[in-house]
């Protein structure tokens, strides 16, 4: 067995637990990261493609926004595609010059990872048996085995950024969290294809036959989505299949100018809304999916992600450089009230957009008649363009 101790242990390797373990480190706050999947598994999931404008500043401070700023497209509107016609959104116009950037969540794994590598920062990946244990107290600990040692890493706090599936939130008592979930019946069915992409901005479709996405990696890498049933199994689905649906829910120019090929990925996720209170427990803290889980519909789930670790980390610095317990008290409701504002945009958006099977043909006449208001609407417009680039962090 061996046994250590850091000020903080971070649980997961994902985007929120790399970047907390970056922010810490450059406030010279020691952290250890524990991940149960292996470098090459979580370099390579493929996941989330729009960054607000708020992420991109504070992976910037973070010292790990370089390649995103040379790489990374900057976006000022989307459209949204309904009735045959797309409409487009203005985001600068509509937000008095705010932006979205492009940028694959892959990516910005990859340089966080290559940051805390060059710092020679400690990262446990393929660690088995995960627990946490006595953070209700003041003397919180890890533990874990690898390669047929138990390890125990004694800290200051625990940073739960091990994701909706993880085991800090499970290791909370019933009694001490609530917790809040919608299931969607449906799913999205993603593409990744090197390909250039339908069109220089996304694309939202709203179709009888079910909802669409046309996004992008790069200018000759696009990632599509379809909406497919909850419990729709992947080989079902050809890449020819998958072409064919997609140009049916399109406008007839977008499915004309489609370019496709053979994916380079395919994959289903499940579509829900999800939300855990408190998000703090003693010295335990949840950050990012761990805490809550939204459509991604409206793009929310890894800026939602990011904006926690912006807390959590001016928090646990605070704590840590004065001794104040202010931000680690507020924590928890100063995110949530950000993470109830993104879940119920990112609601709305999936509403508005998806095939409600069991709610017969009127749901979608209502749907089409807000979208028709909605691109008619400067107001309405303005509602959806400020909740889609990122709400101010003070509202
Ligand atoms: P993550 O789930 O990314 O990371 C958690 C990490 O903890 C993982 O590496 C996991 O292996 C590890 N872990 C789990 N249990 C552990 C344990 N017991 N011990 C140690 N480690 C453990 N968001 C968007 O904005 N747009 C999208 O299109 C989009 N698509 C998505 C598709 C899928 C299939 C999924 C699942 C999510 C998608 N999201 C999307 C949301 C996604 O981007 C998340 O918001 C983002 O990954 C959140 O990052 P983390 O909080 O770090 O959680
Ligand atoms: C993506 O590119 O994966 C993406 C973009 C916008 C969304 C969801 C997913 O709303």
């Amino acid at each position: 067995m061996s046994r250590k101790r850091t000020q903080v242990a971070i649980i997961g390797a994902g985007p929120s637990g790399l970047l907390l373990g970056q922010l810490l480190h450059r406030a010279g706050i020691d952290a250890v990261i524990i991940e149960r999947q292996s470098a090459r598994y979580v370099s390579e999931r493929i996941r989330a493609g729009v960054l607000e404008q708020t992420t991109t500043d504070l992976l910037i401070e973070a010292g790990v926004g370089d390649r995103m700023r040379r790489e990374g497209l900057v976006h000022d509107g989307f459209s949204l595609c309904f009735s045959g016609a797309r409409h487009r959104i203005d985001l600068r116009e509509l937000t008095g010059g705010k932006l979205v950037t492009v940028y694959g969540q892959t990516e910005v794994t990859r340089d966080l990872m290559a940051a805390r590598s060059a710092a020679g920062l400690e990262t446990v990946y393929e660690a088995q048996a995960v627990n946490i244990a006595d953070f209700e107290a003041d003397r919180p600990r890890v533990e874990y085995s690898k390669d047929g040692v138990t390890h125990i890493i004694d800290c200051d706090f625990i940073a739960g950024c091990d994701g909706y599936h993880g085991v800090c939130r499970a290791s909370v008592p019933s009694r001490s969290i609530t917790t809040f979930e919608r299931v969607y019946p449906f799913g999205w069915l993603g593409v990744l294809v090197d390909q250039p992409p339908v069109s220089h901005e996304l694309i939202y479709a709203n179709h009888e036959r079910g909802f669409a996405l046309c996004s992008m990696r790069s200018n000759t890498r696009s990632r599509y989505y379809v909406q497919c049933a909850a419990d729709e199994q992947i080989d079902k689905w050809t890449d020819d299949a998958f072409w064919d649906e997609l140009r049916m829910r399109l406008d007839p120019q977008a499915a004309e100018a489609l370019k496709t090929g053979a994916s380079i990925e395919k994959s289903i996720a499940p579509l829900r809304s999800f939300v855990a209170e408190p998000m703090r427990f003693g010295r335990l803290f949840l950050a990012g999916d761990a805490a809550h889980i939204v459509p991604p519909t409206g793009a929310k789930g890894l800026n939602l992600a990011f904006s926690d670790v912006r807390f959590l980390s001016r928090a646990l610095i605070e704590w840590f450089t004065e001794r104040s317990a202010a931000g680690i008290d507020h924590y928890s409701q100063t995110c949530l009230k950000r993470v109830w504002k993104a879940s119920r945009f990112s609601w709305w958006f999936t509403s508005l957009m998806h095939r409600f099977p069991d709610e017969g043909g009127i749901k979608q006449k209502l749907q089409l008649a807000e979208l028709e208001y909605l691109v008619g609407s400067r107001a309405a417009s303005t509602t959806m363009a400020e909740n889609y680039v990122g709400l101010p962090f003070d509202r």
